[in-house]
C-alpha cells in the first residue's frame, strides 16, 4: 500500500528506534531528562530563540501558545483554512475562550490589506484583536511557502497594533528545504514559533515551541495544566534528536516525488491541479464530478493500492514523505490514471 494520506504516518527507521532505546532519560516534569534538555536546547538554538518546549502533538504547541497570547473573548486573526480552524476541533474556544477572526488567504497565504481590516479598531463594542497565527508551510493551501516579505509586512502589521504572533510552523522546515531560508529567519519576528517532529522528519511523536525564556516558563506552567507534562519522555525525545541531526536534508526529496507525481496528475484530462504550485510535499487537487462519488474514488484508490484523503467535495490531498519512494511514485500515478480516467 502506498500510502500519501499525510506526511504523519512515517514509521521510525531501526537507527532512530536505537537512538531511542539508548537515550538516557529522567522525570521531565522535575526538568531532569536530559535528553529532553538536549532536544530543547537544539530546538531553541536551531530556531535562534532563547529556550524551546517539548509537546507531544502540533495541536497541543499551538493550543498552549494561543492560552499564552491571549484573554477568554479576545479574537485570534487566522487565515480561514488554517489548522488552528479547521483541524483542531474547536479547541481554541474551548481551551481558551477566545474567537477566530477568518481571513481568506490564496492558497493559504494572507494578503496584509485584508488583515489590516480584519484588526479591530479598541471600542467597547469589539473584542480586543491580540494576535495573529500564520502557518508555515500551509497545510491546506497545497504546501504554500509564506514568502519572506509578505510575512514580514504581516508582522509589522501586527507590531503596529500591539497584536501578539504566533507561527504553526509544523511543516517549517519544509520551508526551509524549498527556500533555503533558515529555521531562524523565519522563526526570527514571531513571540512563539512550533515544529512538529512527528510529519517529514519521522519521529513517532512530538512537537516543539520555541520562545523567549520567560514566554517558555510561561509555557512549561500551562502545558502541566493541559496535560501534557510528561516523565521518561527523553525515550521519545531521542527520536527527535536524530530526526533534527539525519532527516532535514532529506525533505528536499519528497518535494522532488510530490512535484513528479503532480506532474503525472496534471496528464489526467479530468484531473485539475498545477504542477508549477507545488512547492513543498503537499498537493491537492480536484477531480471533475462524475456519477462516483468523492469516498468512492477514495475507496477505489484504496483497492488499486494507494490512499489518500479526500479534503472537499472531489477535491483530494495527497502528501509525500519518508516512507514514499520515487517508483512509489510512479506506481501512484498509474493508479490515479486508471480510477480518475474511469
Ligand atoms: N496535520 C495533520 C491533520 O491534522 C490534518 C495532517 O495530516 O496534515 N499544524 C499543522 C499545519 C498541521 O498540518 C498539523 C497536523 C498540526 C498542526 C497538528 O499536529 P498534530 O497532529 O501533531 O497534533
Amino acid at each position: 500500500m502506498i500510502d500519501l494520506r499525510s506526511d504523519t504516518v512515517t514509521k521510525p527507521t531501526p537507527a532512530m528506534r536505537e537512538a531511542m532505546a539508548n537515550a538516557e532519560v529522567g522525570d521531565d516534569v522535575y526538568g531532569e531528562d536530559p535528553t529532553v534538555n538536549r532536544l530543547e536546547s537544539m530546538a531553541a538554538e536551531l530556531l535562534g530563540k532563547q529556550a524551546a518546549l517539548f509537546v507531544p502533538t502540533g495541536v497541543m504547541a499551538n493550543q498552549l501558545s494561543i492560552r499564552l497570547h491571549t484573554k477568554p473573548g479576545d479574537e485570534v486573526i487566522v487565515e480561514s483554512t488554517a489548522h488552528i480552524i479547521r483541524y483542531e476541533g474547536g479547541s481554541a474556544s474551548s481551551l481558551s475562550g477566545v474567537q477566530l477572526c477568518c481571513v481568506p488567504g490564496i492558497r493559504g497565504i494572507l494578503e496584509p490589506d485584508r488583515v489590516a481590516t480584519a484588526i479591530r479598531p479598541r471600542d467597547v463594542h469589539n473584542p480586543p484583536t491580540t494576535l495573529l497565527c500564520l502557518e508555515q508551510t500551509h497545510n491546506s493551501g497545497g504546501g504554500s511557502v509564506y514568502p519572506l516579505a509578505t510575512m514580514h509586512r504581516l508582522v509589522g502589521l501586527a507590531r503596529e497594533n500591539g497584536l501578539a504572533l504566533h507561527l504553526d510552523g509544523a511543516r517549517l522546515f519544509n520551508a526551509v528545504a524549498a527556500t533555503g531560508v533558515s529555521a531562524a529567519e523565519y522563526a526570527q519576528p514571531f513571540d512563539t514559533v512550533s515544529f512538529c517532529l512527528s510529519k517529514g522528519l519521522g519521529a513517532p511523536l512530538g512537537s516543539m515551541i520555541v520562545a523567549d525564556r520567560e514566554r517558555v516558563t510561561q509555557l512549561r506552567r500551562l502545558r502541566k495544566i493541559f496535560g501534557g507534562g510528561m516523565r521518561q519522555v527523553g525515550i521519545v525525545a531521542a527520536a527527535g534528536i536524530y530526526a533534527l541531526e539525519h532527516h532535514i536534508p532529506r525533505l528536499k526529496d519528497d518535494h522532488v516525488n510530490a512535484k513528479r507525481l503532480a506532474e503525472l496528475l496534471q496528464t489526467i484530462p479530468s484531473v485539475s491541479v498545477d504542477s508549477k504550485q507545488v512547492e513543498t510535499n503537499i498537493i491537492i487537487f480536484t477531480v471533475r464530478p462524475s456519477i462516483k462519488s468523492t469516498d468512492e474514488l477514495v475507496a477505489e484508490c484504496k483497492q488499486a493500492g494507494v490512499l489518500l484523503n479526500a479534503v472537499g467535495d472531489y477535491a483530494f490531498r495527497v502528501v509525500t514523505h519518508f516512507d514514499v519512494s520515487a517508483q512509489d511514485i510512479e506506481e501512484a500515478g498509474r493508479i490515479f490514471h486508471k480510477v480518475f480516467s474511469n
